[in-house]
């Protein structure tokens, strides 16, 4: 059960998160003919990466270093890359869009809930983030498990000391939030 919801969730994520989505869906066997499947790009890069961490962590800074730089062209290309996959993926695309907006109005009728249930997930991707179990993220820690938290690391690191708690975490979300009425 738990982890179907986690499953669930991921998946929720994927599409929730553009920068999750750019190279499509996990677990998602393409059947399409002629085109490249997504899937078989995702497993060539998964593999440049294992061969070569340090060139792939550099290729994808610089990538979203381009996006920081350009952040509609990057909007236009995620919109596509998801517009792609939907075309080529269309009941799985179908189904995870009614599962969101299911999930959208259940947010909406009970916001406590889903915020317990963000909260969650965050700590535990900060716990399999956390590779020492000290109970904070240092930087190279946060670059492995939570990238996409490591340009505002010096934000989140209220008290400076190079190491982020959840505690720091949950406060800059809240912070965040109530500045634009997201979470990070
Ligand atoms: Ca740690
Ligand atoms: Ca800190």
């Amino acid at each position: 059960m738990k982890n179907k919801a986690i499953l669930f969730f991921s998946a929720l994520a994927m599409l929730a998160f553009p920068a999750w989505a750019a190279e499509g869906l996990p677990g998602v066997t393409v059947k399409s003919e002629g085109a490249r499947p997504p899937s078989a790009e995702r497993q060539a890069m998964r593999e440049r990466c294992r061969a070569d961490p340090e060139k792939c962590r550099a290729e994808m800074q610089a990538r979203r270093e381009q996006c920081r730089a350009d952040p509609e062209k990057c909007r236009a290309e995620r919109q596509a890359r998801r517009e792609k996959w939907c075309a080529e993926n269309a009941e799985r695309c179908k189904e995870l869009r009614a599962r969101m907006e299911q999930h959208r109005e259940q947010c909406k009728a009970n916001p406590e809930q889903c915020r317990k249930e963000r909260q969650a997930r965050m700590a535990e991707r900060f716990r399999n983030a956390d590779a020492d179990g000290d109970g904070a993220l240092s930087r190279a820690e946060a670059e492995k498990g939570m990238w996409w938290m490591v340009r505002h690391f010096d934000t989140i690191d209220a008290n400076r000391d190079g190491q982020i708690t959840m505690d720091e975490v949950m406060a800059a979300r809240k912070a965040r939030g109530s500045r634009k009425g997201r979470s990070l």
